[in-house]
C-alpha cells in the first residue's frame, strides 16, 4: 500500500473577536434554514447546483472513499416521472404502511402524499450511497462507514444551498428503489436521499417550529455514579 504524500495543512486561525463573530453570523444564517416544501419554478443556474455539490463532496468519509453520488435532474419528462412513482409510493405509504403512531407524529406538520414540487422546482437532486466499489480487476472493493459519510455530505449541501439563498427539503419517498431504476444507477448505488431545490415560493410557509434549547441537547462533563 502507497501512503499519500504528507503536506502541510492549510490552516485558518483567526483573533478571538473574530471567532465570536464568525461563530455568531454561522448560527443566525443556519437557524434560519427551514426545510421548504412550496417551491418556486424560477430557473436556478446549473453552476450554483455545481459549487453544492462540490461543498458536499469536501465532507469527511470513511476511508476517503467519498461513496456519495449526486445525480441532478433537470428534464421536466424525468420529474414528472419521479413525481409519479414517488406518489404512488408515498400514497401506499401514508394510506396502508405507515402506523398510526406514524401518522400522528407528522399530522402537526401537514405533510400527505402529493408532492407537486417535484415538478415545480427546476433540480432534484438524488443523492445515492455508494454500498462498494471495485478494483481494476474487478473484485468488489468495500467501502465504509457508507451512511455515515453520506449523511454528513448531504448535511454540506443543505447548507450550502441555503448560504447561497436556495431552499430544499430532505425527502424520502419510501420505498425509493424506484429512483435506481428511473435513473439507471447500478446495483452498488443506493438511493439515500432526495433533494428538491430551488427557491422558496413567496407564498411559501412553514410550521412555526421550536428547536431545543442548548441545554437539552447538550450534556458537558457528564459523571454518572459508577
Ligand atoms: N417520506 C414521507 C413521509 C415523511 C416522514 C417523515 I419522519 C417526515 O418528517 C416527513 C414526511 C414524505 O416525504 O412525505
Amino acid at each position: 500500500m502507497t501512503h499519500y504524500p504528507f503536506v502541510p495543512f492549510d490552516s485558518q486561525r483567526y483573533e478571538p473577536e473574530e471567532m465570536w463573530r464568525r461563530a455568531d453570523a454561522f448560527h443566525e444564517l443556519m437557524d434560519r434554514r427551514r426545510s421548504i416544501r412550496h417551491f418556486s419554478g424560477e430557473p436556478v443556474p446549473r453552476e450554483l447546483i455545481e459549487t453544492a455539490i462540490r461543498t458536499a463532496s469536501t465532507a469527511p468519509s470513511g476511508a476517503h472513499r467519498q461513496p456519495w453520488r449526486f445525480v441532478v435532474i433537470g428534464d421536466p419528462a424525468i420529474k414528472h416521472e419521479i413525481r409519479v412513482a414517488a406518489e404512488a409510493e408515498e400514497r401506499k405509504t401514508y394510506e396502508q404502511r405507515m402506523p398510526d403512531e406514524w401518522l400522528q407524529a407528522l399530522a402537526p406538520l401537514g405533510v400527505d402524499w402529493h408532492k407537486p414540487f417535484l415538478e415545480i422546482v427546476p433540480w432534484i437532486v438524488v443523492v445515492f450511497e455508494e454500498l462498494y466499489g471495485f478494483y481494476p480487476d474487478g473484485r468488489k472493493r468495500k467501502n465504509y462507514y457508507v451512511r455515515e459519510s453520506v449523511g454528513i455530505a448531504c448535511g454540506m449541501f443543505i447548507t450550502a444551498l441555503h448560504q447561497m439563498g436556495l431552499a430544499t427539503l430532505t425527502h424520502t419517498p419510501s420505498p425509493m428503489g424506484f429512483l435506481r431504476e428511473i435513473l439507471g444507477r447500478p446495483k452498488n448505488e443506493k438511493p439515500y436521499i432526495l433533494f428538491p431545490v430551488g427557491y422558496p415560493a413567496p407564498e411559501a410557509e412553514v410550521p412555526d417550529l421550536e428547536r431545543k434549547t442548548l441545554d437539552e441537547v447538550a450534556i458537558w462533563d457528564p459523571r454518572p455514579e459508577r
